[in-house]
């Protein structure tokens, strides 16, 4: 699902909301009633483009592990986006492209999707002359869900399970070093940084409320193969499944 305002995205409209799931041909209805009913009633506006589509998964999905969570708890936005760096560079994101990558976000706002941050390049790239990349394909069972979030003492929120399901699927590919984001909602401060070294890093205030300035940003250890990469990222079904460490 994607949602804009003033236009549909191509014609230069507000991006309002997005979303994907994956059903069994009987829950279609409720999926699609929930995507409608996420894009219909959004912090960021009401939308006067709507588009909603649905395709056949024919291929196996692949099963992956949730990445392991972790909340830090910052006082202003001005620690969390030092956090935010500090984690990045565990995460093995050089200094220079954190730096880089920094001043490029400004430039990159507005996007219904992620930008992919070159780190061997030190530059943004546009695959196939892309603004952004949506990746799809990606769900994970509210049951299995909820289990894991008692479990971990973690929120029961659709936008936590929503954006550790993204980051599992993005932060599992091996072309991946990390992920930095916050959401373009103007009621939501948290964002994470995410990577398969440090897993889903939370930091509870990477804005100001009422910012309707939003991040997405892949970084990427060289472009080598990066046709395989952004197919994986749109098409490549993935679903979460979580079990109990003994
Ligand atoms: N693929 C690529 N980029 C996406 C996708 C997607 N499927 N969905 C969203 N984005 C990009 C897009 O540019 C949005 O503007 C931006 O990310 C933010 O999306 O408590 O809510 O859905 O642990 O607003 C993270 C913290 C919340 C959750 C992130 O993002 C928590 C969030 P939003
Ligand atoms: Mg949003």
């Amino acid at each position: 699902m994607r949602a804009s305002q003033n236009g549909s995205h191509e014609l230069g409209g507000k991006h309002i909301s997005g979303g994907e799931q994956i059903a069994t041909y009987e829950n279609l209805q409720s999926s699609i009633n929930d995507l409608l009913e996420k894009a219909l009633n959004h912090a960021r506006g009401k939308p006067d483009f709507l588009q909603i589509q649905f395709d056949l998964i024919n291929q196996p999905m692949q099963i992956l592990k949730p990445l392991p969570i972790v909340t830090n708890q910052v006082e202003s936005q001005n620690e969390g986006l030092r956090v935010a760096r500090d984690l990045l560079s565990k995460a093995g994101v050089p200094l220079k492209a954190i730096k880089e990558a920094f001043l490029q976000i400004e430039r990159i706002d507005g996007n219904s999707g992620a930008i992919l941050f070159d780190i061997l390049s030190n530059q943004c790239v546009f695959p196939h002359g892309k603004k952004s990349i949506r990746v799809s394909r990606m769900d994970w069972s509210t049951s299995d869900f909820k289990q894991w979030a008692s479990y971990y003492n973690a929120p029961l929120s659709h936008r936590l399970k929503e954006a550790l399901v993204l980051a599992t699927k993005v932060n599992r590919h091996q072309v991946t070093v990390a992920e930095l984001c916050w959401s373009d909602d103007p009621d939501y401060t948290t964002g994470y940084v995410a990577s398969e070294k440090i897993g889903y890093q939370r930091i509870t205030k990477l804005k100001e409320i009422g910012d309707e300035h939003g991040c997405r940003i892949f970084f990427i250890n060289g472009i080598n193969d990066l046709e395989t990469y952004v197919d994986y990222l749109e098409s490549q079904p993935v679903f979460i499944e979580w079990t109990m460490e003994k």
